[in-house]
C-alpha cells in the first residue's frame, strides 16, 4: 500500500449546553479556550467549534445565540495560533460571522441544504466547506431511518451536494464529504459506510469522518452507556477510516487518537 498523507485529527469542541458527550463543560469561553489549546497541544491540526447541538431531538438555537457561543472564540483562537478552524453550523449567517472571525472550513452537517442562500453564502466566504449525510433533521432523523442501499444513497447524495456547491460557485479543491455516521442511520447502516470508506475515498474529495464516541458503539458493547466509556470503539473507528484514506477524523479525545493513527503509521512503515 502506498504511504498515504497521514490523517488530520479534528479536535471538538462544543459551546453547547447540551451536546451529548461534552455538553455544558465548555459554555463558558474560559473553559472553552484551555481546552482548545489543550487539544492543540495534544496534537489537533483541526478545531471544530460548535454552538448548537446535532444530537437526535435537540433543541433548535437562534442565530444570534450560536453566534455568542462561537465567534468570541474563534476570534480569540485566531489571534493565539495558525491552526485551522471549523465552525459546525448549518447557518448561513453564523458561518459568516465565524469566518469574519477566522475560520477556515465551514463544517454543515445539512450539506448546504439548511437555507436557501447556503450554496450562495459558501462560495461568496471562499472557505472550505465539508458537505455531510443526514436523513432528515436532527429531531427526526433516528425514526426509523430507511435505505435500499445505504452505501448508494449516500455516495449519490453527497455527489450531489458537491454538484450544487459547485454550481453555486464554490470551487471542488474547497470541498470536503462526510458521510455522517449516525446521522439518520441504524447500526447496520453506519457498519456498511465504515466497511466501504473506501468508496467514498474513491469519490476524489477529501474525506471527514465522524465517529466519536457516537452511540451505535453503545449498540455493539452494551458496557458504554456513557459517551465518555467509547474510547475503544471510536479507536478502532478511526484506523479503519486511517486505512481507507480518510483525510481527517473529528474527535473527543485528540491525544489517544494522534497516539494510535501513529503507530498504525509506524506498523504500515514497517511492514
Ligand atoms: N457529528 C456531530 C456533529 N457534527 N460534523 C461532521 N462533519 N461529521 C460528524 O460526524 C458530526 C459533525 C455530532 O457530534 P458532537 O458534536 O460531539 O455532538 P453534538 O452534535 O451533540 O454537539
Amino acid at each position: 500500500m502506498p504511504d498515504a498523507a497521514p490523517v488530520r485529527v479534528m479536535g471538538i469542541l462544543n459551546a453547547t449546553p447540551d451536546s451529548f458527550s461534552d455538553g455544558g463543560r465548555f459554555l463558558d469561553p474560559a473553559a472553552a479556550l484551555v481546552q482548545a489549546r489543550r487539544m492543540a497541544a495534544e496534537g489537533a491540526q483541526i478545531l471544530d467549534i460548535g454552538g448548537e447541538s446535532t444530537r437526535p431531538g435537540a433543541p433548535a438555537v437562534d442565530a444570534g445565540t450560536e453566534i455568542e457561543r462561537v465567534v468570541p472564540l474563534i476570534a480569540a483562537l485566531r489571534a493565539e495560533r495558525p491552526i485551522t478552524l471549523s465552525v459546525d453550523t448549518m447557518k448561513p449567517e453564523v458561518a459568516r460571522a465565524a469566518v469574519a472571525a477566522g475560520a477556515d472550513i465551514w463544517n454543515d452537517v445539512s450539506a448546504l441544504t439548511w437555507a436557501p442562500d447556503s450554496a450562495e453564502v459558501a462560495a461568496e466566504l471562499g472557505c472550505q466547506v465539508v458537505l455531510m449525510h443526514m436523513l432528515g433533521d436532527p429531531r427526526t432523523m433516528q425514526t426509523a431511518p430507511r435505505y435500499e442501499d445505504v452505501v448508494g444513497e449516500v455516495e449519490a447524495y453527497l455527489l450531489a451536494r458537491a454538484e450544487a456547491a459547485m454550481a453555486a460557485g464554490v470551487a471542488r479543491d474547497r470541498i470536503w464529504l462526510d458521510p455522517g455516521i449516525g446521522f439518520g442511520k441504524t447500526l447496520a447502516h453506519n457498519l456498511a459506510l465504515l466497511a466501504r470508506l473506501d468508496r467514498f475515498v474513491a469519490l476524489g474529495f477529501p474525506m471527514l469522518l465522524g465517529v466519536s464516541r457516537k452511540s451505535f458503539i453503545k449498540a455493539i458493547d452494551p458496557r458504554a452507556e456513557s459517551p465518555g466509556d467509547r474510547l475503544g470503539g471510536s479507536l478502532a473507528c478511526a484506523l479503519a477510516g486511517a486505512r481507507a484514506g480518510v483525510a481527517a477524523v473529528r474527535v473527543h479525545d485528540v491525544v489517544e487518537t494522534v497516539q494510535a493513527l501513529a503507530v498504525a503509521r509506524a506498523l504500515q512503515a514497517a511492514g
